[in-house]
């Protein structure tokens, strides 16, 4: 029987990582629901009203808005669906290219060109399959948006060779005021790749509009180095997003078990996955490559959890709907059921509030463009929520009455 017991072992120790399915074969039957009552929750900034827009999205990944007041929604197994603003929902839009519908993977991040009003490009980022569709790796696609979806679709990034078999390939798309987009590709779950220059795991990387790679991006010219690489050390990385008033990058990555962890990329710097961590693998025992919470010529995290919530999704606020929340950095948590809200004193966090907790699995936190804040939950009826003040007490349920009128 040891046979047996060994064999058992070497399945458990080559399955995937048994945190999300594809669930790729599940149909989507999404419907809007925004005409349906909120809720009005609690939190130490005062209340808010949370309102169920749309529900019966198949894992939801990313949310984009467009100038004419439409939503675009990813749906992980490869749908890119419009949200209309009378709440229409189109079936899902041409042109998406085919995706690694497994694990982790498949059509994750959506981004409207900064030119969008103009160009009409979408930029998408997804687990692109290898040829013989065993394997996946991160790529980045655009594509012109008409009124049945994406035409003149090319890729402009791909992560070459694929080593990931439906896990950690990231990924968010975030444009720079310079016009350069920032792209987070994973580390495949092959974390000592995060550490080598001449592969795009584990790495932020920067590119031009078009794919090009900028020329002032720092390795290039240097031997043995992917030039489009930006920063590196990284492990799985799903939320980034500009500073809405220094402008700089923040990302935040997905630890082991513990060790998530917010950072703030600079060119060419080394981020320590799997060098150094504060975390642990989930069998408990130590990262087999780290040295410690810290290693030689590696930045130490901004932030960092000791018990990992599965971040994903980041935004700044910055609106007029919700003075209270002005310029915190809000993140989803999938593991730990919540929206992080951090109260920041300069780039520095001072601050952690939970809210929504242990409600859902939140993927995506938008702020949209009328100071509102949107969230994707996870799940195969996974929905796009809204937060809103308290403005109308007789709109939501259960009533809400005051004597005094206060
Ligand atoms: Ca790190």
């Amino acid at each position: 029987m040891a046979w047996l017991a060994a064999c058992a072992l070497t399945l458990a120790a080559c399955a995937p990582v048994p945190d999300e399915d594809s669930d790729a074969d599940v149909v989507s039957t999404p419907a809007y629901r925004g005409g349906d009552a909120g809720e009005r929750l609690d939190g130490e900034r005062g209340g808010f009203v949370v309102r169920t827009l749309v529900d019966g999205l198949v894992h939801p990944w990313s949310l984009a808005f467009l100038p004419d007041g439409t939503m675009l929604v990813t749906e992980r197994p490869g749908r890119l669906r419009r949200i209309n603003a009378d709440g229409t929902i189109s079936p899902p839009l041409a042109g998406v290219p085919t995706v690694y519908p497994r694990g982790q993977s498949g059509l994750l991040d959506v981004v409207p060109s900064p030119g969008f009003a103009e160009d009409h490009l979408v930029y998408l980022s997804y687990g692109e399959p290898n040829w013989r569709g065993n394997l996946g790796g991160t790529a980045v696609a655009r594509g012109r948006l008409g009124a049945a979806g994406l035409a003149g679709v090319e890729v402009i990034f791909r992560q070459e060779p694929k080593l990931s078999h439906g896990t950690h390939l990231g990924s968010r798309i975030v444009f720079a005021d310079d016009g350069t987009l920032f792209v987070s590709a994973g580390d495949n779950r092959d974390s000592g790749k995060a550490q080598l220059l001449d592969h795009l795991q584990g790495k932020i990387v920067r590119l031009n509009a078009d794919g090009s790679i900028p020329a002032d991006n720092p390795f290039v010219g240097r031997e043995g180095a992917r030039p489009g690489i930006w920063s590196y050390g990284h492990r799985n990385i799903q939320g980034m997003a500009l500073h809405p008033r220094t402008r700089e990058l923040w990302s935040h990555e997905h630890g082991p078990m513990g060790g998530d962890e917010i950072n703030l990329p600079q060119p060419g710097r080394n981020y320590g996955w799997p060098l150094a961590t504060f975390g642990k693998e989930y069998s408990g025992a130590p990262v087999a490559e780290a040295v410690g919470t810290s290693a030689p010529g590696t930045e130490p995290p901004h932030h960092y959890w000791a018990v990992s919530p599965a971040i994903s999704g980041m935004a700044f606020y910055e609106g007029n709907a919700f003075p209270q929340w002005q310029c915190n950095l809000f993140i989803g948590a999938l593991a730990g059921q919540a929206l992080i809200r951090l109260e920041l004193d300069g780039d520095r966090i001072v601050h952690e509030e939970r809210l929504l907790q242990g409600r859902a699995r939140i993927r995506d936190v938008r702020v949209g463009p009328d100071g509102l804040v949107y969230l994707l939950t996870d799940g195969t009826d996974g929905k796009l929520l809204r937060l809103e003040p308290v403005a109308d007490a007789s709109a939501l349920a259960p009533a809400v009455e005051t004597k005094d009128g206060g």
